[in-house]
C-alpha cells in the first residue's frame, strides 16, 4: 500500500531507506490487523495475555526496566532560535539535532517492520482537529495508538485531503539510556524520538504532537494546546457545565475526569460527564466562549492508586480490551496493583516472584491503555467537532502546605499568574526524583513547545478576546496533617470543590478576599453526607507568612525567563505583593 500524497510516500521510502527496515507496513486501523500484531507480540513475548475469563482481551507489556517513564533531560526543542524554546526546555541547534538523529535512526530498522501510522488528534470531522504520521518499528506503540488515536484509513483520507501533517519518527533502537533523544521541530512540524518505547516518549500523538508541536502552532493560531482533563458536570436540573482542569502528570486528571459524584449528590441527580482525561485544545468561539476538545480516543492511565473505591469509572473499563504496562500479577494471571485490592500479587513488574523487598509490585509509573469509548461517563459531546463550552479553568498540584483546597483568581489576568506560578511535588511520570516541590506552570513544564515568556503572553492576548471567558480556579487535593496523611478526601468528593466553582461561575455564592484569591466563605463547601469532616480550618486558611515566602519564589522563578515576561503578569505580581504587604 502507498497513499495518494507523494510527499508522504516520498517521506516513508525516504526513512525506510535510510533506517534499512525490512518491510513497510501502512496501517488501516482495522480489527484484523490489530489482532495480528496482537498475535505476533503474544510470539515474540512483547505481550503477554492476561486472564481470559477475567479480563478477555487484555494484555501485558513489561518494558524495559530502564525505559519507564518520559524523559524530561532527554526531551529537547529545537527552534532555529535558541530564545524561542526558552529556558522552560532543553534546546539543541536543529542541523545539529538532525545529524545526531541521522546517526541515530542509520540502519536501527534491520530486521524490523517499519509501521506507517496514520492518526487524527481530534473528532475526525472537526476542523479543530489535527493530523500526523508516526513511522515506528515498535508494534506496541502501533496498537497503542489505536487505542488512544483516532488510528488508520480516516485518518489517511482526512491527510490526503489537507496535505498537511505532523511527521513522527520513532525508533525502539536499543533502549539504551545513553542513546536515547526526544527532539521536537516545531518549526518544520517534525518529531522523532529514538531509544525508548515508553508512554510520552513513544506515543507521538499525546505529549510530543499533541502538546509540543500543537502548543507551538497554537501560539501563532490563536489557540491553546494544554495538560488538561475535560469533564462535564450536571446538576439536578440537568445543565452540564464544562470545566477543564490542568494538574501536573500523576496529580489527577484521569481520576477527576471521571469521578463518580458522592452519594448525597448522585440522589440528587448530579452526574459527571468525561470528555478528556490529559490533553485539551481550547478554541475562542464566535460568542466569546472558550471551546474545548480532547484529542485523544483513549486513556493512558496511572494505574496505582485506582480501586474500587477511588476511580470505579476506570475499574469497570478495565476488564476488556486492554493493555497494561509494567503492572504486576496475580496467581491467576490478572492484572494487579497498589491500591487495587487486597490480594498479594504473585509475580512483580518485572516478572519477578513477588517480594515486597524488591520494592512495589507494580511499577509506580505502571499504566493503563483503554478506548475511552469504554469509559462508562463518556460524554455524548465528546465527538462535538466544535467542541464543548468551557465554564472554569482550574490548575491545581500536590502541595503538603499552603496551597489551599480551593481558590478563585479575580479576573483571567490574575488567573494567567496564579496558573503561571503553580508548584507541585514530582511525581514518578518523569524520570528523577520523586516528591521535590518544583514549579510546573499550568502544569506545561515539561510540554509547552516555546518559551513560558511568550506563552504567558499568549494566555494573555487570547483573554482579551474573550467577551465571556471561563473563570479561573486553583485547587489542592493534596494538604497533609501533622502525620502525614491527606486531609481532604479527594476523589469523588472533590465534586464538592466543583460544586462551588460552577456556583461561582453563575454569582450564586459569596466568596472571602484574600491578597492571594478569593476563598469559599464559611460553610462554602458543602460536606453534606461526609461521615469524617475533614479539617476545613487548615485547607481553606490564609497564611499570610507563607504566602510572602511563597511570592518572592514565584517571582524569582518569573525572573528566570526575562526579557519576556509580559508586563501585565509582572503587574499582577506587584498587584499581590503589595497586598500582602
Ligand atoms: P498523568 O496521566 O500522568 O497525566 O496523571 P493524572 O494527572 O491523570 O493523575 P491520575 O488521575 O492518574 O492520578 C495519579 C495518582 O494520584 C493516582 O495514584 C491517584 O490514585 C491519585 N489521586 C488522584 N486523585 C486524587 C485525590 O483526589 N486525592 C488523592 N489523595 N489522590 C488522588
Ligand atoms: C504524563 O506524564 O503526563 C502522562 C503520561 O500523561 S505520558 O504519556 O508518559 O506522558
Ligand atoms: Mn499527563
Amino acid at each position: 500500500m502507498t497513499s495518494k500524497l507523494s510527499a508522504l510516500n516520498e517521506w516513508v521510502d525516504q526513512v525506510s531507506a535510510h533506517c534499512r527496515a525490512s518491510q513497510v507496513h501502512w496501517c488501516d486501523g482495522s480489527e484484523a490487523e490489530n489482532q495480528r500484531l496482537i498475535d505476533q507480540m503474544l510470539e515474540t513475548g512483547d505481550l503477554l495475555r492476561l486472564n481470559e475469563q477475567t479480563h478477555p482481551d487484555c494484555y501485558l507489556h513489561r518494558s524495559d526496566p530502564k525505559d519507564v517513564a518520559r524523559v524530561e533531560h532527554l526531551t529537547f526543542v529545537c527552534t532555529s532560535n535558541k530564545e524561542d524554546a526558552g529556558p522552560n526546555n532543553n534546546w539543541m541547534d536543529p542541523a545539529e539535532a538532525h545529524a545526531l538523529m541521522n546517526g541515530l535512526f542509520a540502519g536501527c530498522m534491520e530486521g524490523r517492520t517499519l509501521y506507517v501510522v496514520p492518526y487524527c488528534m481530534g473528532p475526525i470531522d472537526s476542523p479543530l482537529s489535527r493530523c500526523g504520521v508516526e513511522l515506528t518499528d515498535s508494534p506496541y506503540v502501533v496498537a497503542n495508538m489505536r487505542l488512544m488515536t483516532r488510528m488508520g484509513q480516516p485518518a489517511l483520507a482526512r491527510i490526503e485531503r489537507e496535505g498537511q501533517f505532523v511527521k513522527g519518527l520513532h525508533s525502539t533502537g536499543e533502549l539504551d539510556p545513553e542513546r536515547r533523544y526526544i527532539m521536537h521541530f516545531p518549526e518544520e512540524l517534525s518529531i522523532q524520538s529514538f531509544g525508548s518505547g515508553y508512554g510520552g516518549n513513544a506515543l507521538l500523538g499525546k505529549k510530543c504532537h499533541a502538546l509540543r508541536i500543537a502548543s507551538y502552532q497554537a501560539r501563532s493560531e490563536g489557540w491553546l494546546a494544554e495538560h488538561m482533563l475535560i469533564v462535564g458536570i450536571e446538576n439536578p436540573a440537568g445543565e452540564v457545565r464544562y470545566v477543564a482542569a490542568a494538574f501536573p502528570s500523576a496529580c489527577g486528571k484521569t481520576n477527576l475526569a471521571m469521578l463518580i459524584p458522592p452519594e448525597a449528590y448522585r440522589e440528587k441527580g448530579w452526574k459527571v460527564w468525561t470528555v478528556g482525561d490529559d490533553i485539551c485544545w481550547l478554541h475562542p468561539g464566535e460568542d466569546g466562549r472558550l471551546y474545548a476538545i480532547n484529542p485523544e480516543a483513549g486513556f493512558f492511565g496511572v494505574a496505582p492508586g485506582t480501586g474500587a473505591k477511588t476511580n470505579p469509572n476506570a475499574l469497570a473499563m478495565l476488564d476488556r480490551e486492554a493493555i497494561f504496562t509494567n503492572v504486576a500479577t496475580t496467581e491467576d494471571n490478572q492484572p494487579w496493583w497498589e491500591g487495587l485490592d487486597e490480594r498479594v500479587p504473585a509475580t512483580d513488574w518485572r516478572g519477578r516472584d513477588f517480594d515486597p523487598k524488591n520494592g512495589p509490585a507494580a511499577h509506580p509509573n505502571s499504566r493503563f491503555t483503554v478506548s475511552i469509548k469504554r469509559c462508562p461517563s463518556y460524554s455524548d459531546q465528546a465527538e462535538s467537532p466544535a467542541g464543548v463550552p468551557i465554564d472554569a479553568i482550574v490548575f491545581g498540584g500536590r502541595r503538603a502546605t499552603l496551597a489551599p483546597l480551593v481558590m478563585e483568581a479575580r479576573d483571567w489576568q490574575h488567573g494567567v499568574l496564579v496558573g503561571g506560578a503553580m508548584a507541585s511535588e514530582t511525581t514518578a511520570a518523569a524520570t528523577g526524583q520523586v516528591g521535590v516541590v518544583r514549579r510546573d506552570p499550568m502544569a506545561m513544564k515539561p510540554f509547552c513547545g516555546y518559551h513560558f515568556g511568550d506563552y504567558w503572553g499568549h494566555w494573555l492576548a487570547l483573554g482579551e478576546k474573550l467577551t465571556q471567558p471561563p473563570k479561573i480556579f486553583q485547587v489542592n487535593w493534596f494538604r497533609r496533617d501533622a502525620d502525614g496523611g491527606f486531609i481532604w478526601p479527594g476523589f469523588g468528593d472533590n465534586l464538592r470543590v466543583l460544586e462551588w466553582i460552577l456556583a461561582r461561575c453563575r454569582g450564586e455564592v459569596e466568596a472571602a478576599e484574600t491578597p492571594v484569591g478569593l476563598l469559599p466563605a464559611d460553610g462554602g463547601i458543602n460536606l453534606e453526607g461526609l461521615t469524617e469532616v475533614p479539617d476545613m480550618e487548615t485547607l481553606l486558611a490564609f497564611d499570610q507568612a507563607g504566602w510572602r515566602e511563597e511570592i518572592q519564589a514565584i517571582e524569582a522563578f518569573l525572573a528566570e525567563f526575562e526579557p519576556r515576561v509580559p508586563q501585565a503578569l509582572k503587574a499582577e505580581l506587584e498587584r499581590v505583593k503589595s497586598a500582602l504587604h
